[in-house]
């Protein structure tokens, strides 16, 4: 039996430059880590069905701190409550050596630290598959990854893939989730994901 599992509501909580100042570990939160313009807020957005909750931009480094969204979710007749942290991407080609360096020392150790990330959503431009970029930040999130984390690979911006294109990805990752924030493909897939990496932590 397929659960009907929709997202309710949706409102941005606080923005934070690191840990110290971030808003009360309370509740699960989902971070959505990736390249600049890889397109974490626009993901963020679609899930939620909400155009401009999160700021997104076709220049790269639109988002600069970390930000927190309150998500309210029903499963059937069942209401989750969790967040959504959407981060500032990395690897922004004309971000200066001091918000690159800014990146490491804000961003590492909050992902390193905060107790309450269920899943590390790892966004990867399913045109631009296996930058290096992308292979360091899987290394290092299987480097921190505790017992009771996720970690999920999603190719971003499917609608721009032709047939031939996503066969050739899903025969070299069989389980790759293929996504995209403009037409909607997978975001239910995606979505289940998510709440399964929050009900896990519940049982
Ligand atoms: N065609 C297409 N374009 C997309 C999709 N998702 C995002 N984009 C575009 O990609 C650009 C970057 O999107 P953002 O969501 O701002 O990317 P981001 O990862 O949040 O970028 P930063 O905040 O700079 O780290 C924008 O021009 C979006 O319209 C998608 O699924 N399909
Ligand atoms: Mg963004």
């Amino acid at each position: 039996m397929t659960q009907n599992l929709r997202i309710v509501q949706s409102r941005f909580i606080a923005s934070a430059l690191d840990i110290s100042t971030a808003p009360d570990p309370s509740l699960s939160e989902i971070v959505f880590l990736g390249r600049s313009n890889v397109g974490k807020s626009s993901l963020l957005n679609a899930l939620c069905a909400r155009k401009n909750l999160a700021k997104i931009s076709a220049t790269p480094g639109k988002t600069r701190l970390i930000n927190f969204y309150e998500i309210k979710a029903t499963l059937d007749a069942m209401p989750i409550v969790f967040r959504f942290v959407d981060l500032p991407g990395f690897g922004y080609a004309k971000a200066s050596k001091s918000e690159r360096e800014s990146w490491e020392k804000n961003l590492t150790p909050f992902l390193q630290n905060r107790v309450s990330i269920r899943l590390f959503l790892r966004l990867i431009d399913s045109r631009l598959d296996n930058l290096p970029q992308d292979i360091i930040t899987k290394e290092f999130v299987s480097a921190i990854i505790k017992a009771d984390q996720k970690d999920c690979a999603v190719y971003t911006k499917a609608d721009k893939l032709n047939r031939k294109e996503k066969d050739a990805l899903l025969r070299k990752d069989q389980n790759a989730l293929l996504i995209s924030s403009k037409s909607g493909e997978g975001l239910d897939r995606l979505l289940h994901i998510i709440i399964d990496s929050i009900m896990e932590q519940k049982v």
